[in-house]
């Protein structure tokens, strides 16, 4: 390998390996051209890759990893699950205590069952929703991403909004047939979709803060809304809580703007960066899961110890009196410099949070729904992108992503993070 570059020859030997060189396609950054630096560790807020070049880094695992790189708390509580095993295909103490503390914070969440990854939360969760109420049809927003299940690759977001991609090829006509997409904030157009299919819709699912077409909060009363609806036509409301759980709040985007799902799905922040996803809710509709009912799921890595320890460490740390409430502030602190910064230099920019969860679109917005986020110059993040990673800040790849600050993310961090911003802008 050349001593002057070794990302970039290990990367093209990735790709000899792995189709585009990566593992999932948004790591390819094929959204702001050029290739990804390879990782070599991770440090708190730090990234480091082959050259031993430093990055602040807003990606955290793509929402995971709240606590930083490479916590001692977790290392430790994994590390002493290891001793005892890591995998026991059998029920097993770990789960329970997990499943139980996320109860505590989420207390709709009556049964649940781990799976590995949200992709698979997603896709059982609209099984159970089709299988308790023999209804087929499902309702999803343009713009959301849940995850790469045939039924849900409509007019989905993150990587599929990110490549352009009309759709998802090998996805059958048939399997999407049933599945439904309205424009997010759009109370009318649902409401219309209701009238269009009465008593035929099994779940509406929804990120209910949307990070897989850049940061888009719910307008208020659209949260409500689909609520009421949803209940009217007998047709389970799903929050898609895999991004937003334990990141816009401890109590997850449910308890942050007091609307009960029936359903719900949980992943990153609870597996702590290991491969844990969730899907679960009301006990009677729980109730149809196999053993108890015919509706099967499965996973043999299921529950597994390693990732309920990593989940159960970072919970505990997270859930520490103000450490949420610290990082929240920090996540405003930075929403609030960028957009003052980008003001200086008169350039079109709105930025958001929640919690510590934010985004940012080169316009002036608003930007409630991925239309909106569609009108957005991308051109300009791109530029922006690589000024930022030339100054030693590694946003997320993609103007249709997010951005997600962890407890590492101390002020000074923040702070060195609006100076590479402002000479950044100055530049665009
Ligand atoms: P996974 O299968 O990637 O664990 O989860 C799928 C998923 C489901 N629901 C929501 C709301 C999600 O954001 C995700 C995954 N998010 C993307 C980031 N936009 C993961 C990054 C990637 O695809 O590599």
């Amino acid at each position: 390998m050349s001593e002057e570059r070794k990302s970039a020859d290990f990367f093209s030997e990735c790709q000899s390996l792995f189709p585009g060189g990566v593992n999932s396609p948004v790591r390819s950054w094929r959204s702001v051209g050029g290739e990804p630096f390879i990782v070599e560790r991770g440090e708190g807020p730090y990234l480091f890759d082959l050259d031993n070049n430093r990055y602040i880094e807003y990606l955290n695992s793509w929402g995971p990893l709240v606590l930083g790189h490479a916590p001692s708390a977790v290392i430790e509580a994994v590390t002493q699950q290891l001793a005892k095993g890591w995998s026991y295909g059998a029920p097993a103490v770990p789960e329970f205590l997990l499943g139980k503390e996320i109860q505590r914070f989420v207390p709709a969440l009556e049964m649940m069952r781990f799976t590995s990854s949200g992709t698979e939360a997603v896709m059982h969760a609209v099984r159970v929703a089709r299988g308790f109420t023999g209804r087929q049809k499902i309702v999803k927003f343009e713009g959301c991403y849940h995850g790469a299940s045939d039924p849900l690759l409509a007019k989905a977001g993150s990587g599929v909004a990110t490549l352009g991609l009309p759709d998802c090829a090998g996805v059958l006509p048939a399997v999407v047939a049933d599945t439904l997409t309205v424009p997010f904030n759009d109370l009318a157009a649902v409401e219309a979709i209701f009238d269009a299919y009465p008593n035929e819709i099994a779940m509406l699912v929804l990120e209910p803060v949307i990070g897989n077409s850049g940061y888009i909060p719910p307008r208020p009363g659209f949260l409500e809304g689909l609520r009421t609806l949803t209940r009217r036509d007998g047709a389970l409301l799903c929050f898609d809580e895999v991004m937003t759980g334990f990141r816009v709040s401890l109590t997850s985007a449910q308890g942050l703007f007091g609307v009960t799902p029936d359903l719900m799905t949980f992943g990153k922040v609870i597996g702590g960066g290991f491969p844990v996803g969730l899907y679960g809710g009301r006990k009677d509709v729980m109730n149809v899961v196999a053993p108890l009912g015919p509706v099967y799921q499965a996973g043999t890595l299921s529950g597994n110890p390693a990732g309920m320890a990593a989940g159960l460490a970072t919970l505990a740390e997270w859930t520490k009196p103000g450490v949420f409430d610290k990082t929240a502030e920090a996540t405003s602190n930075l929403v609030q410099g960028l957009m003052e910064r980008a003001k200086r230099f008169n350039i079109p920019f709105t930025a958001g949070n929640s919690g510590t969860m934010f985004g940012f679109f080169f316009q002036d917005g608003p930007v409630y729904s991925y239309e909106d986020a569609k009108r957005s110059d991308v051109a300009r993040f791109k530029k922006f992108f690589y000024s930022m990673l030339e100054r030693g800040v590694y946003l997320a790849p993609s103007q249709f992503e997010a951005g997600f600050v962890s407890a590492a993310h101390t002020g000074d961090v923040i702070e060195a993070t609006l100076e590479a911003a402002h000479e950044s802008f100055k530049q665009l």
